[in-house]
């Protein structure tokens, strides 16, 4: 509780949002683990970086410069169905008998999903959660402008390894939001076992969850998506590079590499890749790695998914009421999913 100031000529400041930094960019231990799983994957055969490190605070910003991109459809469609079916939703969330909501925003980015929920979702608590500490920090203070009274905590933490939430985030009432299809970075068998963490008292703790999806859709239009004319898609893929430069002390050189994004049919997923434009070795004190012409590097799947196989998913990890909401092409689906 902020106490009132009573200083004559002194308005009462603003509430601030209280952080908690679980995620520790600066802790040895953070920095040797991701060092430890960055060289195991640019080592392995076919070469991979895990999606979250695109995540720094210029991969931040370059998201959501494609979020506002043409060929990106999610992100517009998916705010299309909130505004259609916000009544919808609040009322589902009150059907479920969650009385007053605490609204868990998994990677809140800049939180402007949330910023069109709370009016009428009027969360009693609102939890911005973001492996980017500092954009978190940022939006959650903007947030807050904008909602003066409502209590904020945003949580630094990298929850695709743990669910297990601070205890200043209320027990009660919990609604995960996990917008923007990002559950499609997951496998099908990773999205499941993440979902059962949603929903698991000894993490989690979910009452309901609020999930944005991807559908599967014609390969042209999801190849737009990912590989735009501006190419903004192209520098947040490649800035990957630059995150790694500095977390593993790497030596790649952006211009060697090219941005490649494929969707295959037979996985359902967009897969995001950097293809060597030559010959070139990458080295990193304590290994290094040999690449040959056209050789890639996988960075990205994107998983899309059906009515009926999320439909599923949701029902395997132990949600029994699930219902969605589509925009007018079924291009993009909000599913509701209630214990
Ligand atoms: C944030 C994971 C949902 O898969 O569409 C956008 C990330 N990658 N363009 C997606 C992304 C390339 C995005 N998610």
């Amino acid at each position: 509780m902020n106490l009132p100031l009573n200083i004559p000529g002194l308005t009462r400041p603003a509430a601030s949002p209280r952080l908690i930094n679980l995620y520790g960019d600066a802790l040895p231990s953070r920095q040797a683990s991701a060092s430890a799983e960055l060289a195991r994957g640019l080592s392995a055969a076919t070469a991979s970086i895990a999606p979250k490190y695109f995540y720094n605070a210029l991969g931040s910003k370059l998201f959501e410069a494609i979020t506002g991109l043409q060929e990106y459809y999610p992100t517009r469609t998916e705010a299309g169905i909130f505004s259609a079916h916000l009544a919808d939703m609040a009322q589902a969330v009150a059907d479920a008998g969650i009385r007053q909501p605490c609204l868990i925003d998994l990677g809140a980015g800049n939180c402007a999903k949330s910023a069109l929920l709370i009016p009428t979702l009027t969360p009693r608590q609102y939890v911005p959660v973001d492996i980017s500490v500092e954009f978190l920090r940022q939006a959650a203070e903007q947030l807050q402008t904008a909602f003066p009274a409502l209590d904020i905590v945003g949580v630094g933490m990298d929850f695709s390894a743990h669910l297990a939430l601070p205890t200043q985030v209320q027990a009660d009432d919990r609604v995960f939001f996990y917008p923007g299809s990002s559950i499609g970075n997951f496998t099908p068998a990773q999205a499941l076992a993440f979902l059962q963490r949603i929903a698991r008292a000894d993490q989690g703790q979910a009452r309901g969850l609020l999930l944005g999806v991807d559908l599967v859709k014609d390969k042209a239009a999801l190849e737009a998506a990912y590989d735009d004319t501006l190419g903004v898609t192209a520098a947040f893929n490649k800035n990957l590079l630059l995150h790694v430069n500095e977390l593993l002390q790497a030596d790649f050189d952006v211009r060697q590499w090219q941005h490649v994004a494929l969707f295959d049919e037979a996985q359902s997923r967009i897969e995001m890749h950097l293809q060597a434009l030559s010959e070139v070795t990458v080295r990193w004190p304590g290994g290094q790695r040999a690449f040959t012409r056209g050789e890639r590097i996988h960075t990205e799947n994107s998983y899309k998914y059906t009515l009926e196989s999320m439909t599923a998913l949701l029902r395997q990890a132990g949600f029994r009421h699930v219902e969605h909401w589509c925009d007018p092409k079924h291009w993009f689906a909000v599913f509701w999913a209630a214990i």
